[in-house]
């Protein structure tokens, strides 16, 4: 697979400075148009804040691409979710007979470790999705964080997930999943989910000797860490949990089902919420940058 690195990554990478991953499906699906694009670029700003270099990643012209240019993240964010959103099943298929595409977590935690990239910001991951025992509607991010020897920095799973459940299954896979500054798994829009973690780290510095240990020690696969939003931007469990019901209910009336379901949802509680949603989701995804940054530079620090 060919990968393009746009000047900024390259250089980093040669020098082996931090680098940070950043997902394009969050730019295209999850966010709508102009805030999409503005968060884009704080999120790269906010990297570089923190001392590491910001990788954006997305396929372009049925390329790889490790870091976009002005153009690229343009027409990512203002495709209005006209473009691929692309895990690691649709991979082959762009890359073979070309196009666009946005990569999702699991597909952008692929793409960084071939790039030789080792921390990855999201905003919330995918996971089983409530009702999943009839649907079967797992995020393909679940098995990726299983074999794919990347960190990714997360909120928690979306609230829309059933929380118990892809927590069991990140278990069963053996994903370690690392509370920062929280006992509690977060859920996405709000702080805490009500399920407890194993672990909980206070410093960006044990993430990294966790990462070294882990991928030094051969135990191959991905390390999740759990990043509640600030407390000022968080929308409590209580006021939301009503929108989640009335979200999921439209997508089932509506029939929609496979990658549709996730922007779906997230779209729905948004207008629901008279973008409440939305600003929490800008929140904490810098919030997540921030944080995988200052891992970044941990980590390099052990090389
Ligand atoms: N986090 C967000 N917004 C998003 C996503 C994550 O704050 O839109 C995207 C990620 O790309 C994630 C995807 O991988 O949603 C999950 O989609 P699915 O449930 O179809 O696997
Ligand atoms: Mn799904």
């Amino acid at each position: 697979m060919k990968l393009n690195f746009n000047a900024e990554v390259n250089v980093a990478l040669d020098a082996g400075r931090p680098v940070v991953a950043l997902e394009s499906t969050i730019i295209s699906h999850g966010l709508p148009y102009p805030e999409n694009l503005a968060v884009a670029r704080q999120l790269e700003d906010t990297v570089r804040e923190e001392g590491a270099t910001p990788a954006t990643i997305a396929v372009i012209g049925g390329e790889v691409q490790i870091g976009l240019d002005e153009d690229s993240l343009m027409r990512l964010a203002a495709a209005g979710g006209n473009i691929r959103k692309l895990s690691r099943r649709d991979l082959p298929q762009i890359l073979a007979l070309g196009g666009d595409g946005a990569t999702t977590v699991a597909a952008t935690m692929i793409l960084a470790e071939k790039a030789g990239i080792r921390v990855f910001a999201t905003g919330g991951i995918g996971g089983v999705h409530r009702g999943a025992e009839n649907s079967l509607d797992i995020s393909a991010d679940l098995p990726e964080l299983a074999q794919t020897s990347v960190a990714v920095v997360s909120a928690g799973p979306k609230a829309i997930l059933d929380i118990a459940l892809t927590l069991e299954v990140l278990e069963t896979s053996g994903v370690p999943v690392i509370g920062y500054q929280t006992n509690d798994m977060p859920a996405f829009w709000s702080r805490q989910s009500g399920h407890q973690l194993d672990d909980r780290v206070d410093t960006p510095a044990q993430i990294a000797r966790i990462m070294a240990m882990k991928w030094q020690s051969r135990l191959d696969g991905g390390v999740l860490v759990a990043n509640p939003v600030p407390a000022e931007h968080e929308i409590p469990a209580d006021d939301i949990n009503g929108f989640i019901d009335a979200a999921l209910k439209a997508a089932d009336d509506e029939g929609i089902t496979g990658k549709a379901v996730t922007p779906f949802l997230l779209d729905h509680i948004r207008r629901m919420t008279d973008g409440r949603s939305l600003a929490t989701n800008m929140a904490l995804v810098v919030n997540n940058a921030r944080l995988a940054a200052k891992i970044a530079c941990a980590y390099a620090e052990l090389a």
